[in-house]
């Protein structure tokens, strides 16, 4: 198995990976029930139900939990209260049929009211908590592409059922040129009834990048609020995202995203403590904080915790912070690496990204875009996350390429575009390096800077390579000679300081050459059958196919036929960090 051709699955980020729980509703069973009687869901909190605006002082009020579905137009309806719902067996089919219209359950979101209720998953402690108020007000910004009519009309309604309406300036709808009709007239007709919502077309497809930008430009709030538009918010999801931002404007809050289920759109609470990371290629996941973590700094299930990556989708900032930032790189197309530019660039140069558990909202995650690249998809996310990787990893760039992207560095193969202004704002921003968001903000992430490094020893011949004034050799192996030292670096490359080790012809001697990410033919392959770390090693020079191959007499390194059954062949380094 060539390591080299590791595929880089693509996925929508999904919460698959993590664990939920319906436990909003303990007479709720696991299977899908259709609600048939009054579900005993009950409010945890007293809840506000009047309109009542907070005068602008300073003080402090307690977070105003408004929810206008507490008693909902219709307790029997399907999906009320987050509850699963059914798909009568009659309609199986239609439902079947119609899935791919969102790469969820369509059908059934139908069924379910626009505006209906969610069980209040807040911990207890947040309806005590108190905010200012004179709390900054925010314009949120939904983008969409051919979104399911029911999905969006939920979103919207959810947040104006759910937000204190003095702190909510206005809803920007940016259709990102959508094809399908009803989201043209229907859409302005509908929303026409609410002031607050105002529409913005765009009338080219821009990605979800570009859309965003255009909704931020237009918006008139303080705060900026950015949501998918398939969400739903919960109850008092507002205030505690726009008190981080009043309190320091280089915080950015996002709230917990939780799951509305894609095949019974049941609304699931998720487990706490969770934070947004990244692994390498920049895949962005879900982690638990380690309980040690959350022992020493006594962490309540209400307390913000501070997130090395968003997840991208959901967060408050302030608006005029987001514009000192540089936004978003508009270089970055369609969807994927956004996120990781946002929150880079918010740790770097000297803002703080947390995710706030007293504010929830609910997310469809759905196994597969409902909308069309314009490119290739797997290539766009792939330029995009170039582009980031090239302005923001510093060094640790290689970390990015050395796992699944060398292709991206062969000449010719993905123009990444221009980077001049982004590498420019880096500098004007005086940001700090990747290796101190690594040492500071995500210090659990393994990021050795090499595969392996240290003496190189031949097992047949029981010496190691040396490298003397630009000529290989082969010595009695010796740890306090510098000579001896190289690197087994991401780009698979054997490099001491500039110098990477070359094939010069096929069953010839192999020699050292300037190294440079961008030739493959300096790299090479050491890999082991039974990947047990450490384990004497092969060395295949990737494009030749051809393997080192030390010589039984004299001190000359070949490059010969791969014969895994050859002791001469096999090669180990004093230090293994990563297999
Ligand atoms: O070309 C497009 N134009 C758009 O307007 C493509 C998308 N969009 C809209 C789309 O209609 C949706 O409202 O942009 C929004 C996000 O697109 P999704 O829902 O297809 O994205 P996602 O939920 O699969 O992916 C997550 O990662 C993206 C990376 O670019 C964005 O940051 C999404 O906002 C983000 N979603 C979330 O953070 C929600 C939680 C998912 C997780 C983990
Ligand atoms: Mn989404």
């Amino acid at each position: 198995q060539n390591e080299d051709n590791e595929k880089l699955v693509l996925i929508n980020s999904d919460r698959k990976d993590i664990n939920t729980s319906n436990k909003s509703d303990s007479n709720v069973t696991k299977e899908h029930v259709q609600l048939t009687s009054q579900p005993k869901v009950q409010p945890k909190h007293p809840v506000q139900v009047t309109n009542s605006t907070v005068k602008k002082t300073s003080g402090l009020h307690k977070v105003i939990a408004l929810d206008v579905t507490v008693h909902p137009r219709d307790f029997q309806a399907v999906g009320q209260f987050g509850q699963p719902a059914l798909v009568p067996k009659n309609k199986e089919h239609e439902a079947r049929r119609r899935w791919s219209e969102g790469y969820f359950n369509v059908f059934l979101s139908e069924q379910i009211p626009v505006d209906r209720a969610i069980p209040d998953t807040r911990p207890q402690a947040c309806s005590e908590n108190l905010v200012h108020n004179d709390l900054p007000t925010t314009s949120v910004i939904f983008c969409f592409v051919d979104e399911v009519w029911s999905t969006l009309l939920r979103s919207v309604h959810s947040v104006l059922n759910r937000s204190p309406p003095h702190l909510l300036e206005e809803i920007i709808l940016v259709d990102d040129f959508s094809t399908k009709d009803q989201l043209k007239e229907p859409l302005d007709a509908y929303m026409s009834k609410f002031p607050k919502v105002r529409i913005i077309r765009l009338k080219e497809r821009q990605g979800l990048i570009r859309a965003r930008l255009a909704g931020a430009a237009v918006a008139k709030g303080e705060v900026l609020t950015f949501l998918d538009s398939h969400i739903e918010c919960n109850v008092g999801w507002l205030e505690p995202l726009l008190e981080r931002v009043y309190l320091d404007r280089k915080k950015v809050a996002c709230p917990v995203i939780e799951v509305i289920s894609d095949k019974d759109m049941s609304y699931v609470l998720v487990d706490s403590f969770q934070r947004g990371i990244f692994r390498w290629p920049l895949v962005f996941g879900w982690s638990t904080l380690p309980e040690d973590y959350i022992k020493k700094h006594q962490m309540k299930d209400s307390d913000p915790i501070k997130c090395p990556v968003m997840a991208g989708g959901l967060f408050s900032i302030d608006k005029k912070y987001f514009y000192e930032l540089g936004a978003y790189d508009p270089g970055l197309d369609v969807w994927g690496g956004e996120n990781m530019e946002i929150s880079f660039k918010i740790w770097m140069c000297g803002g703080e990204i947390e995710i706030i558990p007293c504010s929830r909202v609910g997310h469809i995650f759905r196994g597969e875009n409902p909308y069309k690249f314009p490119k290739d998809r797997q290539k766009t996310v792939e330029r995009n996350l170039a582009r980031v990787a090239e302005v923001w990893l510093d060094e640790y760039k290689e970390l990015f390429y050395g796992h699944g992207y060398h292709h991206l560095l062969d000449k010719n193969v993905i123009d990444i575009g221009n980077l001049t202004e982004q590498i420019q704002l880096r500098e004007r921003l005086k940001c700090k390096s990747f290796k101190w968001y690594l040492e500071n903000v995500y210090p659990d992430m393994e990021a050795p800077l090499v595969k392996a490094e240290g003496l190189i020893f031949n097992l047949g011949a029981r010496k190691c390579l040396a490298l003397h004034k630009e000529s290989l050799s082969f010595e009695i192996c010796d740890l306090s000679k510098q000579t001896q030292h190289f690197n087994y670096t991401w780009m698979r490359m054997v490099r001491q300081q500039g110098s990477c080790v070359a094939p010069q012809r096929p069953g010839q001697s192999v020699t050292v050459e300037p190294c440079d990410t961008t030739k493959s033919y300096l790299r090479w392959l050491h890999k082991s059958s039974n990947k047990v770390l450490g384990e004497h090693l092969m060395m295949e020079n990737a494009p030749l196919r051809m393997c080192l191959e030390a010589p039984s007499k004299g001190d000359s390194i070949y490059l010969r036929e791969c014969d895994p059954g050859s002791p001469f062949q096999k090669w180990q380094f004093t230090h293994y960090y990563a297999q």
